[in-house]
């Protein structure tokens, strides 16, 4: 029976790290793997980045798993039928919440081609969970944090993410707090970065202790909907010729195009690059309270780089989209590039539909 586990957790918290950590993990187990992604978007990010590792990946995009299920059942076969896996990752949307009531029970409920799932974790970034556990402001509004909450609130297994980022102090508190807020859950709290740092997590799903409840959430679409309507998707595919140096001409754009987003106070979600040149590939990722990530390992690229930009930020998208292309265009003439735009999407994600009848 293939094992199915569905990874929720809010932008930017580390799903991604973890799912390619632990599908290497499986891989040189001699399992097979597969993953799906799921955006709002099309042209994604973390589908390009899983893809990059060798690890087989198929993508549900132009909306949440809740919102596209007939899709999630579509891709889960197609994979089944391509990379034959033994286990499967999913990974849905970081503005996503609702899936006990939108997937996992009408998963449960398919006699034929369904894979009931496994187990269901959700993701936070240990320094959010914890200002959010103390009861101090987040850096976005009510109606995003509501959908944290909410995502923490459905699964059975709780990951507080990139817990090296916290002092041991920090540490202790967010356990003690954890165990106060929710008690009856399954903790763990992880950096994915570390080389064994996803084991307990994989031990834990693997074995049963993440099976999702049958319990529906008592989801406020209305606060669920002006979340997701806060938060702006820019999504853009360029070629960039850089005549004198790729890596050079990356660097500036991420630092520039973060500058122009954290000067307008607009809180960012997660904003990630991934830029692929000469069979290379490197990912840069923007999160809430990180410095630009992946910067200082970028490998040398080649003149040409082919650039996807995912940014999700709290912000108006068409302004959002104005501010990146004009810090594009201020890059360009100082750093002499040529670029062409292959595809782009600024948009608010559509606001969920409550529990689709099926
Ligand atoms: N320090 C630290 N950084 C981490 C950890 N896990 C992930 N990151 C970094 O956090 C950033 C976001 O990671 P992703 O895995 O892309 O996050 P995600 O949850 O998949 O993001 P979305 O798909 O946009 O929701 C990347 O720069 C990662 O390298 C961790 O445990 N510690
Ligand atoms: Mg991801």
């Amino acid at each position: 029976m293939i094992r199915l586990h569905l990874v929720s957790g809010f932008l930017g918290s580390g799903k991604t790290t973890a799912i390619v950590a632990a599908a290497k993990r499986h891989l040189a187990r001699g399992e097979r793997v597969g993953v799906v992604t799921n955006d709002q978007g099309r042209y994604l990010v973390d589908t390009a980045f899983v893809q990059a590792q060798n690890v087989p990946a198929v993508q549900v995009s132009g909306g949440c798993f809740c919102c596209n299920y007939d899709d999630l059942v579509q891709v889960l076969a197609q994979l089944q039928h391509d990379a034959q896996p033994d286990v499967i990752y999913a990974e849905s949307v970081g503005s996503c919440a609702d899936l006990i009531a939108t997937v996992v029970q009408p998963l449960r409920a398919l006699r034929q081609g369904g894979i009931p799932p496994t187990s269901l974790s959700a993701f936070a970034d240990a320094r959010l969970l914890l200002r959010h556990l103390r009861g101090q402001p987040l850096p976005f509004s009510d109606d995003v944090v509501y959908i944290l909450s909410q995502q923490l609130a459905e699964a059975e297994l709780l990951v507080a993410n990139k817990v090296d980022l916290l002092s041991s102090e920090d540490r202790r508190d967010l356990e003690g707090l954890l165990a106060k807020r929710y008690g009856g859950k399954r903790c763990l709290l992880q950096n994915a970065l570390a080389p064994e740092g996803v084991i307990p997590w994989v031990q834990a799903i693997e074995s049963g202790q993440a099976t999702p409840s049958d319990v529906a959430l008592d989801v406020d679409y209305g606060r669920y909907g002006e979340g997701e309507r806060r938060l702006a998707w820019l999504d853009q595919e360029l070629l960039i010729q850089a005549p004198r140096n790729g890596r050079e001409a990356l660097e500036a754009l991420v630092v520039a195009i973060e500058q122009a987003i954290r000067l307008r106070g607009w809180p960012i979600a997660h904003c990630k690059f991934l830029a692929r040149s000469g069979g290379r590939h490197a990912k840069i990722s923007l999160t809430a309270l990180q410095e630009p990530e992946g910067l200082r390992s970028l490998p040398e690229l080649g003149h040409e780089i082919e650039l996807t930009i995912n940014a999700r930020v709290e912000a108006d998208a068409q302004e959002l989209r104005q501010v990146i292309g004009e810090t594009l265009r201020a890059v360009a003439r100082e750093h002499g590039l040529v670029w062409q735009l292959r595809g782009e999407q600024a948009f608010y994600p559509e606001a969920p539909s409550a529990r689709p009848a099926r």
